[in-house]
C-alpha cells in the first residue's frame, strides 16, 4: 500500500490534473490509440478514426477520456478503500470490453507522461512516484479481479 504522505503527494497533483480534466483524457486516449493501436481495436465507436487530426477533432474522444479520469480519480480518492469502486470497473473491462491487463499499463503509463508534461512544475520525482505506486495498486486489483471473474487479462 501506500502511506499517507504518498496518497497526500497523489491526491495533490490529482487536484491539479481535475480542472483540466477533458484537455488531458483527450491526450491520453489518443496517445493510447497512437502507441498501441490494438487498443483502439477495441472501440466500435472510435475504430473509423484514423489520423490524429480526426482524433483531435473528435468531441467524443474527449468525452471518453474525461469519463477515464473522472472514473480514475474516483478510485484514487478511496485511498486504496476502491473495493466498490473497481468491482464495476473490472467487470465491464474483462466481460464486456476484453481488456487485458497489460492494456491497463499501457494506460497508466501514458498518464504518468501526459500529467508530467502538462504539470512539470507541481508533478516532481516524489510525486511521480507516489503516482505511480497508486497506479500499480489499481492495476493489481483490476488483476485480482479479472482472475476471479476468470479473465486471463
Ligand atoms: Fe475503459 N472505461 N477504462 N478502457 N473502456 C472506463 C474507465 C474501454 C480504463 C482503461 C469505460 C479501455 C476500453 C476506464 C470503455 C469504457 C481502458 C469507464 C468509466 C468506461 C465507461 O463507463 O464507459 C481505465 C484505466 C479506466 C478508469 C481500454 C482499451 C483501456 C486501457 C469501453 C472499449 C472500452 C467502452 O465503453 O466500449
Amino acid at each position: 500500500g501506500l502511506t499517507d504522505q504518498e496518497w497526500q503527494k497523489v491526491l495533490d497533483i490529482w487536484g491539479k490534473v481535475e480542472p483540466d480534466l477533458p484537455a488531458h483524457g483527450q491526450e491520453v486516449i489518443i496517445r493510447l490509440f497512437q502507441n498501441h493501436p490494438e487498443t483502439q481495436d477495441k472501440f466500435d465507436k472510435f475504430k473509423n478514426l484514423k489520423s490524429v487530426d480526426e482524433m483531435r477533432n473528435s468531441e467524443e474522444i474527449k468525452k471518453h477520456g474525461t469519463t477515464v479520469l473522472t472514473a480514475l480519480g474516483k478510485i484514487l480518492k478511496q485511498k486504496g478503500n476502491h473495493e466498490a469502486e473497481l468491482t464495476p470497473l473490472a467487470q465491464s473491462h474483462a466481460n464486456k470490453h476484453k481488456i487485458p491487463v497489460k492494456y491497463l499499463e499501457f494506460i497508466c503509463e501514458i498518464i504518468v507522461g501526459v500529467m508530467a508534461e502538462n504539470q512539470a512544475a507541481a508533478f516532481g520525482p516524489d510525486s511521480q512516484a507516489a503516482m505511480r505506486k497508486a497506479l500499480e495498486l489499481f492495476r493489481n486489483d483490476m488483476a485480482s479481479k479479472y482472475k476471479e471473474l476468470g479473465f486471463q487479462g
